[in-house]
């Protein structure tokens, strides 16, 4: 029997290739550049009103589930990340932060926009295998119907990695990725089972930063010009480096992934934003989530198999 293939009876039938996937809060991510010399040139009371008016937007917004980072290195300044329940509520989101008074300072430099997603190599696999030893036909209502079923209680047990309140580690490091699709390297064209092993190798490296990086992964197939949008929330920007490294020597991620811009921010409260605009590094964060470390108490597991 080769991998991707079902023995049932005389006949080896392949399992179908798409993994299963959940899909959850919508995402924009909004990097933006600031005129500063425009803005320095304003006197202080414009600047004061300005700057009161965002500060008083952006507080709600950030219940909404946005955050504000102050941007390293020349591709932006401020980058505002958006996670929402769905894309209306997004849209909202992106038509009310250009509303304010101080877009008349920013200018758009990149945006992304992704759904998050929790890839289900390990569970895919092992419901195809069940239902295809079942003799359930792939794709017909029966086998339709149990997909859903599974699903359903992935996604009722999976509801708080679906729709995340954003981590708040003092950095962000997000990129976009693709997986290769190459003639001699294709990601796709590998059977699901070889592609759920390399896989299960990622998620095994990933888990060995666990506390220290916080990863969410949106999928952006049909919706921006890469594949993935991979987001690193930590408190020491170092580590990025090190897991993104150790990554590399991984078969997924050195031989099956091309890489996008990375962009590199630090996290700005709403009550920081005189400070930052001020032209002085925002203070951390006072922190309301616990660091949520991957496999401790008070964060929802991995999907179940
Ligand atoms: O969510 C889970 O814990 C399940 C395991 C897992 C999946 C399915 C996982 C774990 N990832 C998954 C999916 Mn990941 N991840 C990246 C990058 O820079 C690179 O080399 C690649 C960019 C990093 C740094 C990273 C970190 N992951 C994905 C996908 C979807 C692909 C697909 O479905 O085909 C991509 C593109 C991707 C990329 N990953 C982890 C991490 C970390 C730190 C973990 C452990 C997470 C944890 O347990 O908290």
């Amino acid at each position: 029997m080769s991998t991707g293939e079902q023995d049932v009876g005389s006949q080896a039938i392949a399992l179908p290739a798409v993994p299963l996937t959940l899909e959850g809060s919508a995402v924009l991510h909004q990097m933006f550049r600031f005129r500063w010399s425009q803005w320095r040139s304003q006197g202080a009371e414009v600047r004061g009103r300005i700057t009161s008016q965002a500060q008083q937007a952006l507080a709600e917004m950030e219940g909404a589930g946005s955050a504000l980072f102050s941007m390293f290195g020349h591709k932006g300044d401020l980058l505002f990340v958006h996670f929402r329940k769905d894309f209306e509520a997004l849209n909202q989101a992106q038509l009310a932060l250009h509303q304010l008074d101080v877009m008349e300072y920013l200018e758009p430099a990149v945006s992304y926009v992704s759904v998050i997603e929790l890839g289900l190599y390990e569970s895919t696999v092992k419901l195809y295998r069940e239902l295809v030893g079942r003799g359930v036909v792939p794709h017909s209502p029966e086998w339709n119907e149990s997909v859903e079923e599974a699903m359903k209680r992935q996604r009722e047990a999976m509801h708080v990695r679906l729709f995340p309140a954003i981590p708040e580690g003092r950095y962000i490091s997000f990129y976009p990725m693709d997986r290769k699709r190459g003639e001699e390297k294709n990601w796709y064209t590998l059977p699901i089972e070889e592609r759920g092993r390399q896989m299960d190798l990622h998620g095994q490296i990933g888990r060995r930063y666990a506390g220290k990086v916080q990863q969410i992964i949106s999928g952006s197939i049909g919706l921006d010009d890469w594949e993935w949008g991979v987001d690193l929330f930590a408190d020491d920007p170092v580590i990025f480096k090190k897991l993104i490294y150790e990554m590399r020597f991984d078969e997924v991620s050195g031989v099956f992934s091309n890489f996008g811009a990375f962009y590199m921010g630090l996290r700005c409260a709403s009550s920081e934003l005189a400070t930052l605009l001020g032209g002085t590094t925002p203070k951390a964060l006072a922190r309301t989530q616990p660091a949520a470390p991957s496999g401790q108490p008070g964060r929802p597991g991995r999907p179940q198999a």
